[in-house]
């Protein structure tokens, strides 16, 4: 039997079992098929930019580990790297730009210098791969943020630098939402904070709100850009205070009627984000989800399917949300061929929509309506050895990606004929 075969034959037996369950497995893939996730372009070169003369990145209270060779060094090398892994995830994506990657043409141009026109190159070849675009301002791996501040700094003069960053950053995105005719989602994360004691919480924290005011008292049309706030809990270098916490910008977020942006590994490693999913809907329109895995801390794993990124997908599925939310990735591993590492978090992360999107929620909630436990318990345990991977093959079959492990050889294939030759 060959190999597309099986996998249709697979699929109708899924198909039924999955009946059987009251699970409509057509209607899941409609859905799979139209959800979007948006690619972070600094997996592909671990968080380096094209700037002329960036400072360090763990001035940014961010770290990259690793030396696996092949590291995309130009414009070319990491369009033609998400190109490849766009071509092994099945569906249409999106691409996260940094404001680090414009195409500033061997100039250097500063932070607060940056013009729509560094990224129409990016906006022309998103365009022809059929990809939209998301924006982030980058306020860190520059001498202006060695202090650990920038937004909430004490000096006027840096304050003014970052404020007119993230102003011209907000103008890009909503350049980029014009042209590609799709919103372009702005994120702003900052690494303010220190490593130790820090008694001036109170006036950082004022300072980084008055900068903020100053920023989004510009309002862009929704239809070009959104904005987004991502809080955090510490980072290296700024163990003991971040000014942008949690409790921070999800009063700043609700207060302003901006998007919060949740990372998974920006809380307590026992705390559930999945659980903040149905809280925080109640009070802003939209939520930004930067799926993430911390190991032990924020370390930015690769995504794979575990507990956590299934059980966030469960939320968001369970409470009928997912219109509401944005799919961003977030890690950035330089240990294993970055290019597969885009492509294990990318069909991990529409892994657990599937399987989420499979869930027999009627029977389940049937069981809670009644009161019956026992059964939704039962229920929830046997949900988890239904034939999802038939499902999943058969979806990237029809996407016209190699279902199954095939595209392990098309990476490996990949890394010999175009990574391992830069040297
Ligand atoms: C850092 C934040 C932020 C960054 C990117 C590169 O802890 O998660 O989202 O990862 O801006
Ligand atoms: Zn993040």
């Amino acid at each position: 039997m060959t190999v597309e075969r099986s996998v249709e034959e697979r699929y109708a037996q899924a198909r039924e079992r999955y009946a059987a369950m009251g699970v409509d497995t057509d209607r899941a893939l409609r859905t799979l098929e139209a959800t979007a996730l948006s690619l972070q372009c600094w997996q592909g070169d671990d968080v380096v930019g094209f700037e002329t003369k960036a400072g360090a990145l763990s001035t940014g209270g961010i770290q990259v580990t690793g030396g696996f060779p092949g590291r995309a060094r130009t414009i070319a090398e990491l369009q033609g790297d998400l190109q490849k892994a766009f071509s092994l995830i099945p569906g249409r994506h999106r691409l996260n730009l940094h404001a680090m990657y414009g195409d500033f043409g061997g100039k250097a141009v500063d932070r607060d210098g940056i013009l729509p026109e560094h990224y129409a190159g990016w906006i022309q070849w998103a365009t022809q791969q059929g990809v939209c675009i998301d924006f982030n301002a980058t306020c860190f791996a520059h001498p202006k943020a060695d202090s650990g501040f920038t937004l909430s700094s004490k000096d006027p003069a840096v304050r003014k630098f970052w404020i007119d960053h993230v102003q011209r950053c907000r103008s890009i995105s909503a350049y980029l939402g014009r042209t590609q005719g799709n919103p372009c989602i702005h994120d702003l994360w900052i690494p303010d904070g220190s490593k130790d004691l820090t008694v001036s919480r109170w006036e950082h924290r004022l300072l980084l709100k008055t900068a903020l005011d100053e920023i989004y008292s510009t309002r862009f049309d929704p239809a070009e850009m959104k904005d987004a706030v991502e809080s955090k809990l510490f980072g290296i270098g700024s163990e003991s205070f971040v000014v942008g916490s949690h409790e921070f910008y999800l009063g700043y977020a609700i207060a302003n009627r901006l998007m919060l942006c949740i990372d998974m590994g920006h809380f307590h490693p026992s705390e559930s984000v999945a659980d903040k999913v149905s809280s925080i809907l109640h009070y802003s329109d939209e939520l930004l989800l930067h799926v993430s895995r911390g190991v032990r801390w924020d370390s930015d794993h690769v995504v794979i399917l575990d507990d956590d990124v299934r059980a966030l997908m469960q939320e968001i599925v369970r409470g009928d949300l997912l219109s509401r939310v944005h799919l961003a990735l977030d890690y950035f591993d330089a240990s294993i061929n970055r290019v597969g590492a885009w492509i294990i978090g990318a069909r991990a992360t529409l892994k657990a929509l599937l399987i989420a999107l499979l869930e027999p929620l009627e029977k389940i909630r049937a069981a809670e309506a009644e009161g019956n436990n026992f059964a939704r318990l039962a229920l929830l345990e046997e949900a988890k050895t239904l034939p999802s991977g038939a499902v999943w093959d058969f979806h990237c079959a029809q996407s016209g990606v190699p279902p199954g492990e095939r595209w392990i050889n098309e990476v490996m294939e990949y890394q010999r004929q175009v990574q391992t030759r830069r040297r």
